[in-house]
């Protein structure tokens, strides 16, 4: 997602909300809670998601999960709980039939050429939420991340640009310094099952804490790829909007060097009056909006919820 659309999604009340609150990427404060065995620079995968905010079966909402529950049910036309190779890959619509061959084997946990509704709620899950995290890297929304795309954002989030270029190196199976959906999916799916319960146990769990919908989460019907939206959204660091946009490098950010759309959240800074604002002037801005906010209120109280959805039932018994 871009930097404009990210500003425009989380609206503004959300952008101070986001600003009182920690930032749950530190990770140099996260406990490592996983048996992840494989490890990028010496840290585990499993914590290198958690930094990128990948949160998995914690952030799944009961809408999302009844979303992935009908779509599988739609799938096994047989009503036997599982799809096979023939439901799935040839009697599928969704994508290629050489995609769907691919999700297909991802999602088939313990190879038993059957994909069990938990394997493919965990699939879906893991899925949509990289994608989502991915997708938010893509500023120029080419569909590709781009490495400096990926650095930019990444380094943020992980705090280490070495790791950072590493995670790259990693996603980028064809090294071609750039990453593709299915490319950087093989190898998250992998570090996100690394070390962790099996699909039935973490489906269990997520469905026993249900995670309530974040502000703004209004659409319950989501899209591959768009469904799913970490809850704890910070807006870019003043930093990074400045290099973002500071096109002419002066330090400043003139009217014409911000998109329309975000104008509204950098401009009330200038408080000068020379129609530019800068680094300082964004981050007083920020601290001022910030400590007027009472902390732990939360903004759009109620108008978000997903519960109105959970009316569809439609899930047999297994
Ligand atoms: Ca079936
Ligand atoms: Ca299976
Ligand atoms: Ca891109
Ligand atoms: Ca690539």
């Amino acid at each position: 997602m871009s930097l404009t659309i990210l500003f425009a999604r989380l609206g503004f009340p959300l952008v101070l909300l986001a600003l009182t609150v920690p930032r749950t990427s530190d990770g140099q404060s996260d406990q490592i809670d996983s048996d992840s065995k494989i490890l990028v620079e010496g840290v585990p995968v499993s914590d290198v998601l958690k930094r990128l905010n990948a949160k998995m079966e914690k952030g799944l909402t009961q809408s999302v999960l009844q979303g992935y529950t009908r779509q599988f049910d739609q799938t096994d036309t047989n009503q036997d709980g599982k799809h096979s190779r023939q439901e799935y890959v040839v009697n599928g619509r969704y994508l290629s039939p050489q995609a769907r061959a691919g999700i297909f084997a991802a999602a088939d946990d313990d190879n038993d050429k059957m994909v069990s509704r938990d394997e493919y709620i965990l699939n879906r899950l893991i899925t949509d939420e990289a994608k989502a995290i991915l997708q938010r890297m893509d500023d120029n929304r080419n569909g590709r991340i781009e490495q400096a795309e990926f650095l930019l954002h990444a380094s943020e989030l992980l705090k280490d640009k070495q790791l950072a270029t590493a995670v790259f190196r990693k996603f980028d199976g064809n090294r071609d310094q750039a990453l593709a959906v299915p490319e950087y999916l093989r190898v998250w799916g992998q570090w996100a099952r690394d070390g962790q319960p099996s699909p039935s146990k973490r489906v269990l769990s997520a469905k026993a804490n249900p995670k309530q919908s974040a502000p703004g989460q209004s659409n319950p019907r989501l899209l591959p790829g768009r469904s799913f939206r970490p809850s704890t959204v910070s807006p870019p660091s003043v930093a990074t909007v400045m290099k973002r946009f500071d096109n002419n490098q002066d330090g400043k950010l003139q009217q014409a060097e911000i998109p329309q759309r975000i104008r509204q959240f950098i401009l009330p800074a200038d408080t000068n009056g020379d129609k530019a604002v800068t680094e300082m002037e964004l981050k007083l801005f920020r601290q001022k909006q910030a400590s007027q906010k009472r902390p732990g209120s939360r903004p759009n109280k109620g108008s978000e919820t997903d519960q109105g959805s959970s009316t569809d039932n439609g899930r047999p018994k297994r």
